[in-house]
């Protein structure tokens, strides 16, 4: 039978073999997420946070058809620097095609939670997850991340669902997908570049020990799925909803006049809100990443 071609960095190895904790990371938010140079920036500054919290950073990635878990300072470089076209956007459908026609791709949530799985490591850390998109009643536009979040055990930390998202349906998604939704030390929902959204958190909790635990207990019942921690954005880096919200719609609507579809609907977001805020979002979007990152390795340090 084929295997699955996984590649691990030495560092990553030897964590593994050791016991040690080891945090997730994806790529598509350095590919598509951010724009060059600050995504190699974020990339390094990510991994060194996961450092400095006694974990191991693994960035995942597909190059030449293998899964890589854990990537050099060199490939880091090299993907970052590859323009958005020329690297495939990964969700559950496409991973295995692009590894078996010997391409490169960057993973999504949902790509890097099967690739993590894959690999054993059960802590990932990203900025934030897809979700619902506004108009999906008509567009049936739903990140495959939500579902991924029903099937692979791994502990997702984000600062919510992005806000460009509906995120009171991507909220009753999740519930019915019975994924955990697990606000971290505040009772709100964040909204990725605000700590709140004006939406109750369905769970709460204050310590990774607390999150850890209930990982482990979701395993301990046979139950399918990770968790997703909602960390909302340190105070001084949030962007106020009442600004950020009137550029959310100003971006949506130029996307819908250019009819961006599909794939390329988050990542055109992204970059217009870039623009519009004259990088402020970017900041931000890099500060509850670090965030996320040092709390993901304090959760994978408390896990068993
Ligand atoms: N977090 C960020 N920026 C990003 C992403 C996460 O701060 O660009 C990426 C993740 O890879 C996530 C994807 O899976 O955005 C969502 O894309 P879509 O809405 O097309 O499912």
């Amino acid at each position: 039978m084929t295997q699955a071609p996984l590649s691990y960095s030495p560092e990553v190895q030897a964590a593994l073999d050791a016991g040690q904790p080891v945090v997730a990371l994806e790529s598509t938010i350095i590919t598509h997420g951010m724009p060059w140079p600050d995504n190699l920036d974020m990339a390094r500054k990510v991994e060194a946070a996961i450092r400095e919290g006694g974990a191991v950073p693994a960035t995942i990635a597909i190059m030449g058809g293998r899964i890589h878990i854990g990537m050099d300072d060199a490939a880091l470089e090299a993907l970052a620097k590859t323009p958005p076209a020329e690297v495939m956007k990964l969700s559950r459908a496409d991973l295995p095609v692009c590894i078996a026609n010997g391409r490169t791709g960057a993973t999504t949530v949902a790509a890097t939670m099967i690739c993590a799985a894959l690999a054993g490591i059960r802590v990932f850390a990203t900025g934030g997850i897809g979700g619902v998109h506004r108009g999906a009643e008509l567009s049936f536009d739903i990140s495959a991340d939500l579902q991924e979040l029903a099937i692979s055990p791994v502990t997702v930390v984000a600062a919510g669902a992005k806000a460009i998202l509906d995120l009171p349906k991507t909220l009753e998604v999740l519930e019915t997908l019975g994924v955990p939704v697990i606000a971290y030390g505040q009772d709100q929902f964040p909204a990725f570049w605000s700590r709140k959204s004006g939406l109750a958190a369905p769970l709460r909790m204050d310590t990774p020990a607390q999150i850890a635990a209930a990982a482990d207990m979701r395993a301990a019942l046979g139950l399918p799925g990770g968790q997703l921690v909602a960390n909302p954005i340190p105070e001084g880096d949030e962007i106020a909803a009442a600004i950020i919200n009137p550029v959310i719609e100003q971006a949506l609507a130029e996307a819908a006049a250019q009819g961006i579809a599909a794939k390329s609907v988050t990542p055109f977001l992204l970059s217009r809100i870039f623009e519009l805020t004259e990088g402020r979002s970017l900041a931000s979007n890099i500060a509850l990443v670090l965030n996320n990152a040092r709390l993901a390795a304090q959760i994978a340090a408390a896990m068993r």
